[in-house]
């Protein structure tokens, strides 16, 4: 049986989970399921990172030793994902013994081979990050993520000789294109191996200054860097390292990893170097993703936009808050978590659409057979077009999620379930039912019985105890074989002729808009209210004050990627570099005056200080200004420097 292995990041401990740290897993629940479904020997990891400089420092500020800190909040974790009902088969955590030991085997079997060197160091050292900085890469002199000055710290270490892989990584890369993806991801890091020279990587922290580490093999006055210690657990959680037994080892590794992209540059250049040097295979593929931002902002605690994900699951339904998560953030994109926007995809999509055909189908099939599967007849041209659009559909999820792109795997999946409503309505069964066409009826619910029921088996990934119910509620019981995904796309018939079914079913009740989102609705439809009388009184006099024109940032910049928005034809997604530290992405509405191809390396005017919003479903930030006149519609240009101010 060929196998399937997906890991999590090991998630600090100097944190309570969040939101973010959910979405990952789920994420990797998610696609172990899938792969389970296909037949596959799937298994799953997660776990957390407990050594380093943060943690002594968060355990210190609660006056409790490192261990029983880390043992506390890693034990949240534990009981997060048991709340949502995560299916992991091994939750590793840096301080067991097993995990240690494979990180010195790890070590002295790179240092034996000479790659690992020691040497002087000096650099301005982020407690924060716990990692050194270049003069280069601090902005202002300060860490360009915490915003405080590094201290500057000069000493002995080991260092791992990471530059004398990098030609080989980036042809690696090259050779294999969906290693790193989706594709920006690929791009950033070749980007960070084209032109400078990788420095080699400092793995040693010196015991006078941080004992809560992994001790070096060769030098006890040493711990390992967190880091080093960190990305060893993919493979230390299959024994490699600790045991003689290799099986599980070779049984999963290589495998898949799943990460946000803050932490792109350990996984996609650290990892594979030190996988290259220690002479093991690289994993399959680095899947990674953007940020759940909370109504266009960054989560943070003194903000308090942390969302809890266990509340979510609870209040809105866990396999609702699946969907939501796998349906509305474009994996790779940047999405923003809303409860309205929320509420507002479970009632389309699943009150209105799936929960829908289910209650509709099976009420009218208690009504008209009794509940039970009637026999299904000669089949009309609209009766193949359900089992070729469900069909279709399957076929094309199957393939997109082995592509990570779960949004648009369940977008197009959704298209049968519209079309099957639609089809209850063209073929109206109460009509059939009062003109006493017995056999057409029969045909058309068992048409849809049948394929709801395949509906109901490739949703068991997104929504699995959703699925259970709906494969119970038509009689199938559920259960793994691997051959289920061949059989369901080779045959049409699943169900048995006379089985009774539900005759009933409320999987996704509607649901109401949160109590103080409706409040905050209230207010804000008053002040709206408000703000266009004004505005009708004001619009006599057109004019601004100079004060509030110079409130606009507007900048010179250059679109460094263009493309068509994934989910509107009229939108184009750009990636515009304003001299910032990333190029932004903004949204623009002119996919009908211009192909994105063409304009890749023009220079645009950008209105940069408007807040993030999102425009089918991806951020914009900020807004590429143009000049309009009846149908002709021209980009405003200029040839100044990216991030030039225009006053
Ligand atoms: O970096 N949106 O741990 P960490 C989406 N210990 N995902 C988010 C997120 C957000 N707003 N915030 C966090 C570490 N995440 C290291 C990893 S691995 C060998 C060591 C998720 O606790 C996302 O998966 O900071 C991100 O990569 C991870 O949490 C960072 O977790």
């Amino acid at each position: 049986m060929s196998s399937f292995y997906i890991t999590t990041p090991i998630y600090y401990v100097n944190a309570r989970p969040h939101l973010g740290h959910a979405y990952t897993t789920i994420i990797a629940d998610t696609l172990k399921r899938f792969y389970a479904l296909l037949g596959m020997d799937a298994r799953m990891l997660t776990g957390t990172d407990e050594h380093g400089d943060k943690i002594v420092k968060a355990a210190a500020k609660e006056k409790k030793s490192p261990k029983e800190f880390v043992d506390g909040i890693s034990g949240e974790f534990a009981a997060l994902w048991k709340d949502l009902k995560i299916d992991y088969d091994q939750f590793i955590r840096t301080t067991d013994e097993e995990h240690k030991k494979s990180v010195q085997t790890l070590l002295q079997k790179i240092y034996d081979k000479g790659d690992i060197y020691y040497g002087e160091y000096g650099g301005h050292y982020c407690f924060g990050c716990e990692r050194f900085y270049t003069e280069k890469e601090l902005e202002d002199g300060l860490c360009p993520q915490h915003k405080t000055k590094p201290e500057y710290i000069s000493e002995k270490n080991y260092f791992f000789k990471m530059s004398k892989y990098q030609e080989w990584l980036k042809q690696y890369i090259l050779d294999n294109p969906d290693f790193i993806r989706p594709e920006r991801y690929k791009n950033e890091v070749l980007a960070m191996l084209e032109g400078n020279v990788l420095e080699d990587l400092c793995i040693s922290r010196p015991k006078s200054r941080l004992e809560w580490g992994i001790e070096l093999p060769f030098d006890k006055d040493y711990v390992c860097y967190v880091w080093f210690d960190a990305l060893a657990n993919y493979i230390s959680a299959l024994g490699w390292g600790n045991s003689d037994d290799l099986t599980k080892f070779n049984t999963y590794w290589p495998g898949e990893h799943l990460v946000a992209k803050d932490i792109l540059k350990p996984h996609g250049i650290f990892w594979p170097t030190m996988l290259k040097a220690a002479d093991l295979p690289v994993y399959k593929h680095l899947n990674v993703h953007g940020y759940w931002l909370v109504k266009d902002t960054k989560m943070s605690k003194s903000l308090g936009n942390v969302v809890d994900p266990r509340f979510a699951a609870e209040h809105f339904g866990l396999d609702a808050f699946r969907y939501f998560l796998l349906r509305d953030m474009h994996f790779g994109s940047d999405a923003s978590y809303s409860e309205e926007a929320l509420i507002s995809r479970i009632n389309s999509d699943l009150a209105n659409d799936l929960g829908n055909l289910f209650s509709r189908v099976l009420s009218m099939n208690a009504k008209y057979f009794a509940k039970e599967i009637p026999a299904l007849g000669e089949l009309s041209e609209d009766d193949e077009q359900i089992f070729a659009s469900v069909d279709n559909a399957l076929q094309n999820y199957i393939q997109l999620f082995k592509e990570v792109r779960f949004s648009q795997a369940l977008e197009g999946l959704w298209e049968p379930i519209r079309l099957m409503n639609k089809y209850v309505d063209s073929q109206a069964p109460w009509a059939l039912y009062k003109e006493g066409k017995q056999e057409r009826l029969a045909t058309v619910i068992r048409v849809l019985l049948e394929n709801m029921y395949k509906i109901a088996v490739i949703l068991y990934p997104v929504m699995p105890e959703s699925s259970k119910k709906m494969q119970a509620q038509l009689g199938k019981e559920f259960s793994f074989h691997g051959k289920l995904m061949d059989d369901l796309l080779s045959c049409k018939i699943h169900l048995r002729t006379g089985q009774a079914v539900s005759e009933t079913s409320n999987l996704f009740p509607r649901l109401e808009k949160p109590v103080e989102e409706k409040q905050a609705g209230k207010k804000q439809n008053s002040k709206n209210a408000k703000q266009n009388n004004a505005k009708e009184e004001k619009t006599e006099t057109a004019c601004i004050e100079f004060a509030d024109f110079q409130k606009l940032d507007l900048r010179v910049g250059t679109i460094v990627a263009a493309e068509q928005h994934p989910d509107a034809d009229k939108l184009l997604r750009f990636e515009v570099d304003l001299g910032e530290e990333k190029p932004r992405q903004i949204i623009s509405g002119i996919a009908e005056f211009y192909k994105p191809a063409d304009l890749v390396g023009h220079k645009v005017v950008v209105a940069a200080n408007l807040p993030p919003r999102k425009l089918r479903g991806l951020v914009s930030h900020g807004m590429i200004l143009t000049a309009e006149k009846g149908e002709h519609l021209s980009l405003l240009t200029s040839a100044a420097p990216n991030g030039a101010k225009i006053s």
